[in-house]
């Protein structure tokens, strides 16, 4: 059976001391959660508090973002070996916000991509349409686009180790969260799109849905037959919406 995996992206957001309020709620329902993984990517500064409250649990540690390069002079940067060494699993690559706000294209979205599997990381990768282009009716061409540009320069070998994570961009911390049968309809497609290159490949990928996730919604969300997990951020911040959305399978 796949495990639904379940990322929590706290985004830029927490403290010392609001996590340990948060990693202590986490440790009390953790060991009850079956056929899920739980992974937390905090901001780079509190991987270490995390993987401390962490140590001896299943939670995974993830993080929310990684350079394309090696090593050198990227001041202000985080390469992927240096996650690795903080015992990081996950990465999320290609989110819309680091897509829209630092401009990273789907060529600088491969690159990492190559870094994170390079180090031994799981991969993220992070794909939606926003608003204008789902109503002019690009939706699809534009999630193909970033599927197939990371594809042709990975390779489908080395995309077999990837986690997809469908975020249409107008339900990302709107509140507005795509209703299921409009998140089945994507992720449907894009498992068939995996299934010309790879039959086998499209029933093992995992494939995330992420936007305003909150512990109402993901119930629906979470009976789609594409919908393998979540990626999810204002929620994650919540024990109580945490544990409730762990335990919905
Ligand atoms: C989408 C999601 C986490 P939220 O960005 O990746 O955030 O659940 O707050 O919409």
């Amino acid at each position: 059976m796949k495990q639904t995996l379940i990322i929590a992206n706290w985004k830029m957001n927490g403290s010392i001391l609001a996590n340990s309020k948060l990693l202590i709620a986490m440790l009390k329902f953790h060991n009850k959660l079956q056929h899920v993984e739980l992974v937390i990517c905090p901001p780079f500064p509190y991987l270490h508090q995390v993987k401390e409250y962490m140590v001896g649990s299943n939670i995974k540690l993830g993080a929310q973002n990684v350079n394309e390069n090696n090593s050198g002079a990227f001041t202000g940067e985080v390469s992927a070996d240096m996650l690795k060494e903080f015992s990081c699993r996950y990465v999320l690559i290609g989110h819309s916000e680091r897509r829209a706000l630092f401009q990273e294209s789907n060529d600088i979205i491969a690159k990492k991509i190559t870094q994170a599997m390079d180090a031994g990381l799981t991969p993220v990768l992070c794909i939606g349409e926003s608003l204008e282009q789902r109503e002019k009716g690009d939706a699809q061409a534009v999630i193909l686009e970033q599927l197939s540009c990371v594809i042709n320069d990975i390779g489908l070998k080395k995309f077999k180790s990837v986690v997809i994570a469908y975020e249409p961009i107008w339900a990302i911390g709107t509140g507005q969260t795509a209703s299921p049968e409009q998140a089945q309809k994507v992720h449907r497609m894009i498992r068939q799109y995996i299934y010309g290159l790879d039959p086998i490949l499209s029933k093992s990928i995992s494939i995330l849905y992420g936007g305003s996730v909150n512990e109402i919604n993901a119930a629906e969300l979470i009976k789609q037959k594409d919908i393998d997990g979540f990626l999810f951020g204002g929620a994650s911040l919540k024990s109580d919406s945490l544990e409730t959305i762990c335990k919905l399978k």
